[in-house]
This record gives structure tokens, C-alpha cells and sequence, in this order.
């Protein structure tokens, strides 16, 4: 019963595009009401109809810890009281900027601010003025935020051109954006020789993420390393997704890479907007005020984004707690590849830290094409007869899935047990 769901999103379509605030909650690639969201607690979710749900979206990553963590509630709760926005340096961001730096060794400057897109947006202009060249290399599957320079797809003359997502992006800015094959370094190697000195930085998700999750083949991310180094390109890590999400230092720190740059978010606000790009000091002092490459924002290093940030990453230290949840993604992918394997569904299920991806296809998946063989029909059926059965998965076949500290093993059974029943529903009603 979703009636005042139905009602809130009717409403909600006459006053904000498609009735929601970014695309994916709309639920247009599983079909369907998105559900609104009364409250959250730990790892369950509730609407505003009361129906609850063991929720593995979680903010889209955020949320390691669980919704409404005591810790990180009691610390907005405090720094609310204190005044919301100064507009004015206060030490809690050099807090925050230590604890970064302290887990991320890479990060020897971080500049905050308050969303992934306006991160990476940052972290390419500076790419570009750093190395006083213009192009700059993505990969096809990869999201880096709705930033222009990422909304572009392999064009036609893929080492050459790219072409526009999006309408609203100019030719100029796709020209200036390669976007090539992940998992392929031939590709890379042929950019760099079409286009020799003129590639400012490569900027990858260095386990992707938002194709669901497609994990670098061994070598991959060396070659990177290598062939930016080789070619005085900067290497930029987007970890918006997976910093202190697979490790506490990162896929960096899992992979033993260093790239020049990282960018973060999710985690680092635990809940509250924040961004933040950093990198290698002779890199990160071109910024203005002390360089001239500007970047700027009302709300960076907002009172609030930081006491939730720095509650996170202090109790995210905690002895054990890497390895738990670790374990807790270990024990839910396992449970589900042997259900899925008992009811014969081609499928591929895999984990990085505590998130997760999980494709309805036979072929392994390398890449945005291997990704794309997946049955989204199917995955349409399964989230939903999920969704019947109180489990919240993401909204699309190709976003990756998140547990939590907050995730308890009667969750993840209960979820495995869940996802049992639904496929037995599904091929009844076949
Ligand atoms: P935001 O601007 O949404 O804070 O961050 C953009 C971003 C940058 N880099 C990576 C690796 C990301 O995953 C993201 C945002 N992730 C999506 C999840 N697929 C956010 C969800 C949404 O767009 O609503």
C-alpha cells in the first residue's frame, strides 16, 4: 500500500521536474512510484505509508554507518546550535582536512565544497592549469557528476571526439573530452599518441561503480599510473564513491596506486553536502587565493558537513570496523550467488569493502558493453518483488549497492531469504 507515495509524487511532479531531485529516484529504469521517505534509523527505511524497508541504497554511499548514527546526529545537532554558516574559516574544517590527510597520505592539500560534480569539475580546471594543456580522458561507464566535461560519450572518432550526453553541452567542451574503453589500455596508449602533449589528465573511478560495479582487471590501474606518468598527464582517482568506502585510505590504498589527484564526497559528510578534491601540494597551491586558478562556494566547509564528516571518519576508526563490513558484503553476495545459482539465473555478483554489484547476465563484466548485456527487464522484476518482500535496492540495474556498519546478519539473511521467495514469485507469475 503506497497510496501516499502515489499522492506525494503526484503533487511533487507539479512543482520540481519529474517530481524528483535527481533522475535515478524517479525510478524510471525499474518502472513503478518512487516511494518518499518519512524516516530512516540503522539500516532500515521507512515511507510515509509506514512500510519499512532493509534499505542497500543508503544515500547512494554516504551513509557507512547507518541512518541517523547517534554519533553523527548528536554532532549536526551540536554544531546547528552554534550557527549553521559563517562564511568564515572555523577550525573544524582543518579537523576534517587532517583526518583526510591523515587516511588518504596521497592528499597533501584538500579544498572542501559541496557536491562529487562540483569536486571533479574543480579537480579537471585545475588538471588543465596545472599542466597548461586542454583535453582531458574519461571512461565510458564512469559517472564523475553532471559536470559538462563528463556528460560525453565516445564519439565517433572515439580517440578524437567526443560527443555530448546530454543537449545543453557544447561541441567545444566535447572536443576537449576523450572518452575511451574502461579496463583497455591499448585505447589509452593510441590517445596519447594521437594526441601527444596535449591530454591535461586521465580521470578514472578506480573500482566504477555507476555501471553497477565493475572492479579493474589486474593492471589495469599501474598502467594508468604509468602511462599518465609517462606522458605528463595528472591521474585523477575519483573516489567520491569508494574513499573511505573500500578502505579507510581508498581503492589507493587497497591497490597500493598514487594518483595525483583524488576526489571525494559521500562518506567524508556523512549525510550533508560535501565535496572535496586534493592532491599533491605543488598541484593544490595553484587555487586561488594563493594561485590563480579559481574555485569557490558559499557553503564549503559548511559547520554542519563537517561535524558530520568528522564524526564519520573518527568512528569509522574504530578497531574491526573495516573488517566487519567487509564481511557483512561478503555474506550478503553469497547468500545471493547461491540463490541465484539454485534457481539457474545467469547472474554476476560481486563486492569491493561494503559495496557491492549484482548483473542478471551471463558474461563476466569488464566494462560499460559487458555491463550492458545484463537483463534490465529482469532486474526491473527483482527490485521490485524485493521491494514487496521490505528490501530496497538501487533503482537501476546499473548503480552498485551499499551495506552498512547498521547492517546486522538477521538484515542480510532475511534479505538472502527475501530474495529467494521473490524469485520463486517471479517464475510463478511467468
Ligand atoms: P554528487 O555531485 O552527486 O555529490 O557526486 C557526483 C559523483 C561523482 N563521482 C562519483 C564516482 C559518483 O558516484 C558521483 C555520484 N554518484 C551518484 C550515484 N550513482 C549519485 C546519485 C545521484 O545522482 O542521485
Amino acid at each position: 500500500m503506497i497510496e501516499r507515495s502515489l499522492a506525494a509524487y503526484a503533487r511533487a511532479k507539479h512543482l520540481i521536474p519529474g517530481g524528483v531531485n535527481s533522475p535515478v529516484r524517479a525510478f524510471k529504469a525499474v518502472g513503478g512510484t518512487p516511494l518518499f521517505v518519512r524516516s530512516a534509523q540503522g539500516c532500515t527505511m521507512t515511507d510515509i505509508d509506514g512500510n519499512t524497508y532493509v534499505d542497500y541504497v543508503m544515500s547512494w554511499g554516504p551513509l557507512i554507518l547507518g541512518h541517523a548514527h547517534p554519533v553523527v546526529v548528536k554532532a549536526v545537532q551540536a554544531a546547528a546550535a552554534r550557527g549553521t554558516s559563517y562564511g568564515a574559516p572555523t577550525e573544524a574544517e582543518s579537523d576534517l582536512a587532517e583526518l583526510v590527510c591523515a587516511m588518504v597520505p596521497s592528499i597533501e592539500r584538500v579544498r572542501f565544497c559541496s557536491s562529487g560534480t562540483e569536486a571533479t569539475m574543480s579537480a579537471l580546471r585545475l588538471a588543465r592549469a596545472f599542466t597548461n594543456r586542454d583535453k582531458v580522458v574519461k571512461f565510458a561507464g564512469c559517472y564523475h557528476g553532471h559536470g559538462d566535461a563528463f556528460l560525453i560519450s565516445a564519439g565517433s572518432g572515439a580517440l578524437t571526439m567526443g560527443a555530448p550526453d546530454s543537449p545543453g553541452i557544447t561541441e567545444g567542451t566535447a572536443r576537449d573530452t576523450i572518452a575511451l574503453p574502461y579496463n583497455d589500455l591499448d585505447t589509452l596508449r593510441a590517445a596519447f599518441v594521437a594526441h601527444p602533449r596535449e591530454i591535461a589528465c586521465v580521470i578514472v573511478e578506480p573500482y566504477a561503480g555507476n555501471m553497477g560495479l565493475v572492479v579493474p582487471k589486474p593492471g589495469y590501474l599501474a598502467g594508468l599510473r604509468e602511462l599518465t606518468q609517462a606522458h605528463g598527464a595528472l591521474l585523477i582517482f575519483d573516489e567520491v564513491m569508494t574513499g573511505f568506502r573500500v578502505a579507510p585510505g581508498g581503492v589507493q590504498a587497497r591497490e597500493e596506486i598514487v594518483p595525483d589527484m583524488t576526489t571525494l564526497g559521500k562518506i567524508i559528510g556523512g549525510g550533508v553536502p560535501v565535496g572535496a578534491f586534493g592532491g599533491r601540494a605543488e598541484i593544490m597551491e595553484q587555487l586561488s587565493p594563493l594561485g590563480t586558478v579559481y574555485q569557490a562556494g558559499t557553503l564549503s566547509g559548511n559547520p554542519l558537513a563537517m561535524a558530520a564528516g568528522i564524526a564519520t571518519l573518527r568512528a569509522l576508526a574504530e578497531p574491526g570496523t573495516y573488517e566487519r563490513l567487509e564481511r557483512s558484503a561478503a555474506r550478503l553476495m553469497e547468500g545471493l550467488d547461491v540463490t541465484f545459482a539454485r534457481h539457474g539465473i545467469a547472474h554476476q555478483a560481486n563486492h569491493r569493502g561494503s559495496m557491492f554489484g549484482l548483473f542478471f547476465t551471463a558474461s563476466a563484466v569488464t566494462d560499460l558493453t559487458s555491463a550492458k548485456t545484463s537483463d534490465t527487464s529482469y532486474y526491473a522484476k527483482f527490485f521490485h518483488a524485493m521491494l514487496e518482500r521490505g528490501v530496497y535496492l538501487a533503482p537501476s540495474q546499473f548503480e552498485a549497492g551499499f551495506v552498512s556498519t547498521a547492517h546486522t546478519d538477521i538484515a542480510i539473511d532475511d534479505t538472502i531469504a527475501a530474495a529467494d521467495d521473490a524469485i520463486r514469485a517471479i517464475h510463478a507469475a511467468a
